[in-house]
């Protein structure tokens, strides 16, 4: 008999997801486009397989079955996000009927089958209307987006007591426009940071209409993908190195989020190098007064990093790694298909710094979870046997126990994904789901980690 690892009553188990990973008929009913559905018609070649959103699992035709799958295999509660584009087409004005029946008949499903619904409001997929505007680098979408939020919270308010303000805020400024990985593909660190920092401030605006609206019992907070930051060593240059990363990558919303202010150390940091962005008087106290209830830990990997080997280009685009350089630990162990390297203990490195720099608010894992490629091999007697997917659960939820023991104040578990769903440019390349999804003929199929993870949220905890 090994360890029991119970976790408290009523924890949290279940998975996340995101509209447009999930429920395709992207140009049904009256949906307008997004910037991933633009994206894929103008260059689909970007897409791993040529795959885009068009379908993803098919969940707008399929929710029943696949909310019946989740209480299945053991959920509680499920993330999911609405569709900015389908809720209202052109991103302001117009409210999209059919969208309101789909969002009251999944969240209806949900509460019917014991599951409560976490809603997210926004999972990188701006409305074309309003990219086309600017995108979050225009005031007006930030009000926009205020608007559309405080819609939500009148039109679900009643039965949705879980929000979110925003999956992974970083990544649409980061990937979009620092990075060029992301739709609108450009490289330019200053209008990443005032995409970054218009994104605070939208977060701000919605939590205070949501405050406004004093809907009963119900909870608002954000889901940020957050990283220890490990040096590669104890030397000056490499501590430095670590802290830029932390302030740059971490703390860029976690303080805002949390505290309602940014740290001093960033302002200089992007002041020196004339970065900072456009602010108005009144914003800071309008973030100072606007936080988080909640907070969403996203942690897949660590970044490790180092003092910079060479002085960057002068005459390149600034960029992040102009103050650090990635450091690769010589025996990491690496998840090969997605190219992250897997460290379970970064899990309770996160969520102590939660514990003790930002007042033990109330946090859960939000994504967690494992993509491989070509998972049909391991099919035998027709089900996918992951036991990997089993053992990456397991040995991370070991760490979240000890952090919860020693005082944590973490709320629950849920898994990157319930079914294998389509992934930005990745497309259907790692697979991520409980339960499988045939491409061909949409099948569903749980695989031996749906089943395990029913026992584990019956024991609320597992042996090992
Ligand atoms: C997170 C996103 C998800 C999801 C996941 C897995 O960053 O919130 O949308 O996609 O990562 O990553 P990927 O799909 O890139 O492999």
């Amino acid at each position: 008999m090994g360890k029991e690892y119970k976790f408290p009553d009523g924890f949290w188990w279940g998975s996340a997801s995101s509209a447009p990973q999930m429920e395709g008929a992207s140009n049904e009913d009256g949906k307008g486009m997004n910037i991933y559905d633009y994206w894929y018609a103008k260059e689909p070649e970007r897409f791993y397989n040529k795959v885009g959103p068009d379908v993803a699992t098919d969940f707008y035709h399929r929710y029943k079955e696949d909310i019946k799958l989740m209480k299945e295999i053991g959920h509680n509660s499920f993330r999911t996000s609405i569709s900015w584009s389908r809720l209202i087409p052109n991103g302001v004005g117009e409210i999209n009927e059919k969208a309101v029946d789909f969002y009251n008949n999944v969240i209806d499903e949900m509460i019917a089958n014991g599951i409560e619904p976490f809603i997210n409001l926004f999972h990188f997929d701006m409305p074309l209307e309003l990219q086309k505007k600017g995108g979050w680098e225009n005031r007006d979408v930030v009000e926009a987006y205020a608007n559309y939020a405080k819609t939500c919270f009148e039109l679900f308010g009643n039965k949705v007591k879980m929000w979110f303000t925003f999956n992974e805020p970083i990544v649409p400024a980061a990937e979009g426009y620092l990075y060029g990985v992301h739709y609108p593909n450009i490289v330019d660190f200053k209008r990443a940071i005032q995409v970054a920092y218009n994104t605070v401030l939208a977060q701000a605006k919605a939590i205070k209409a949501f405050r406004e609206l004093k809907i009963k019992d119900a909870k608002i907070g954000v889901i940020l993908n957050l990283y220890p930051i490990y040096p590669r060593s104890n030397h000056p240059a490499d501590l430095k190195a670590a802290k830029i990363a932390d302030l740059l990558f971490n703390r860029s919303f976690l303080d805002p989020s949390i505290k309602g202010e940014y740290p001093t150390e960033l302002i200089e940091l992007l002041e020196e190098y004339n970065l900072l962005p456009f602010v108005e008087k009144e914003d800071k106290e309008l973030i100072k007064n606007n936080v988080i209830d909640i907070l969403g830990v996203n942690y897949y990997q660590p970044k490790r990093v180092k003092a910079k080997e060479h002085l960057p280009n002068p005459h390149s685009p600034i960029m992040p790694e102009w103050f650090f350089d990635y450091y690769e630990m010589p025996g990491r162990r690496m998840n090969v298909y997605r190219g992250w390297e897997i460290y379970e203990k970064g899990i309770y490195d996160v969520l102590m710094r939660i514990k003790n720099e930002y007042g033990n608010i109330p946090c859960f894992v939000s994504e967690n979870g494992m993509g491989v490629q070509d998972e049909e091999r391991f099919i035998k007697n027709g089900i996918i046997q992951d036991d990997y997917r089993i053992e990456f659960i397991k040995e991370h939820l070991k760490w979240v126990h000890k952090a919860i023991e020693e005082g944590c104040n973490v709320k629950g578990y849920h898994v990157w994904t319930f079914i294998d769903n389509w992934s930005w440019i990745n497309a259907f390349k790692n697979r991520y789901g409980l339960v499988s999804l045939d491409l061909k003929t949409l099948k569903r199929t749980i695989k031996k980690s749906g089943y395990w993870y029913k026992e584990l949220s019956q024991n609320n905890g597992f042996v090992d």
